[in-house]
């Protein structure tokens, strides 16, 4: 069994930081559970255009509201504390955060630590840290 706290993860390199959120990794690759767990903060006021095209993204809002809007189908939905969103088409997608947001995000095929988004709101395929 794995037991860790989100104080365990903070100041590590498992909390990885870009100019939009602040991601803290508490489950990669290595935890071997076919998936990741991250508890992430996106900061207040930010836009940020993001396409996981190796990847599939669930996404729970736990703190805060903001919009994900769909770049394909041109529609907006409203994310508050409660809601969840699953992008099973690898939809591109922006994320509008009116407040800074608190979500709790699984990735299959886990990430396996530092991905950060490219130019294109991408993160690589890694399979080694
Ligand atoms: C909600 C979202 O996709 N934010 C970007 C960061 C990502 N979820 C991560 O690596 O935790």
């Amino acid at each position: 069994m794995i037991v860790r706290t989100l104080q365990d993860v903070i100041g590590t390199d498992q909390e990885v930081r870009a100019e939009n959120w602040t991601s803290r990794r508490l489950l990669l690759r290595d935890a071997g559970m076919g998936f990741s767990l991250h508890d992430t903060v996106i900061h207040a006021g930010t836009t940020t255009e993001i396409h996981y095209q190796n990847h599939l993204e669930a996404v729970y809002c736990i703190e805060g509201n903001g919009v994900v809007h769909e770049v394909a189908t041109g529609m907006s939905h409203e994310i508050e504390s409660g809601t969840v969103y699953a992008l099973d088409k690898n939809d591109k997608h922006l994320l509008i955060a009116e407040t800074e947001m608190r979500m709790i995000c699984v990735f299959n095929p886990p990430l396996v630590g530092p991905e950060v988004h490219d130019e294109n709101g991408v993160y690589p395929a890694l399979t080694e840290a």
